[in-house]
């Protein structure tokens, strides 16, 4: 089984800034422990991280066929685009969309998520853990 994991904008600058809201553990550092957790699964993982909404969408096209399912977090982009939303459902690649913060605790405006009508799950408010969280839901998901 192959997964792809996708980071969306500005989850490059993790661990750099706003460590209240989005903790101390750089993009690196998450890699690195998805990686851990992909090798407990026996299962093979590969990243991606874009601040381009039409280079997610390029990529989650590019998935089919190549990858069993997709872990994203597609940052803000989770709020406005319908884009890639369209990806995920015209591929029908398993998708289940995480979180590091609650957005439901946040701003209303980020209570709004295009990708969540198409995603089989959504893990939100765990930190780093929602990564591990959604890596193994999504496993799960696919073996059953
Ligand atoms: O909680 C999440 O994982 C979010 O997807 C993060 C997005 C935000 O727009 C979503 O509403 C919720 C923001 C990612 C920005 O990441 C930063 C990391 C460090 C410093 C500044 C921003």
């Amino acid at each position: 089984m192959k997964i792809l994991i996708v980071h969306g904008p500005n989850l490059n600058l993790l661990g750099k800034r706003e460590p209240e809201i989005y903790g101390t553990t750089t993009l690196d550092e998450i890699n690195s422990l998805l990686k851990k957790e992909a090798e407990t699964l026996g299962i093979e993982i590969e990243f991606f991280q874009s601040n381009s909404e039409g280079e997610i969408v390029t990529k989650i096209q590019g998935a089919m066929g190549k990858f069993d399912g997709v872990v994203i977090n597609p940052g803000a982009y989770t709020h406005t685009s319908i884009a890639i939303r369209d990806a995920v459902a015209s591929t029908g690649i398993s998708t289940v969309e995480v979180h590091i913060s609650n957005v439901y605790k946040r701003e209303e405006f980020r209570q709004k998520s295009f990708i969540s009508g198409v995603a089989v799950g959504v893990i939100s408010g765990f930190g780093v853990d929602s990564y591990l969280l959604g890596l193994r839901g999504l496993v799960s998901y696919l073996k059953n």
